[in-house]
């Protein structure tokens, strides 16, 4: 099983911008199958929660109030290798530097407001599908 799920968050400027049916339809056509997704809001402690792992970095105060700001659609997605897929379809943090084509190309506004979330290696994908789902909402 390892490697071929990753976890992703369609984020709150994405979801407010209209762009939520575009941005599943790159992820299907690229291969990657839906297992679970909801329609949802992170409170600010859930987002800090969630957050962790950047505590200490500058920006968390504003990086959890922008994810607890609006709807967020989350997803667990299959696919081989897809952790580093998704990394690849998303594109860099900073839409500045993201390959053309990519989601953050064609939907991210800053850094900060970047439209969609990508877990960064097989053992974050696990924690953060279990953090938003349980087993019965996966569908494999
Ligand atoms: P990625 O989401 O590409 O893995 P990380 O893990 O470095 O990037 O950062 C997590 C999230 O924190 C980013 N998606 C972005 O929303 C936010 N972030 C990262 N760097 C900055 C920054 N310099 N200023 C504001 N927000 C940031």
């Amino acid at each position: 099983m390892s490697g071929n799920r990753t976890f992703t968050m369609i984020k709150p400027d994405a979801v407010a911008a209209g762009h939520t049916g575009a941005i599943l339809k790159m992820i299907e056509e690229a291969g990657f199958r839906i297992v679970a997704m909801k329609f949802t809001k992170l409170s600010a402690e859930k987002a800090g929660e969630f957050y962790e792992v950047h505590k200490e970095r500058p920006f968390y105060g504003e990086l959890v109030e922008f994810m607890s700001s609006g709807p967020i659609v989350a997803a667990i997605l299959e696919k081989e290798n897809a952790v580093a897929d998704f990394r690849k379809l998303i594109g860099a943090t900073n839409p500045a530097e993201a390959e053309p084509g990519t989601i953050r190309a064609l939907y991210a506004k800053s850094i900060g407001e970047n439209a969609i979330h990508g877990a960064d290696s097989d053992e974050n994908a696990a924690r953060e599908g279990s953090f938003h789902f349980a087993e019965v909402e996966i569908f494999s």
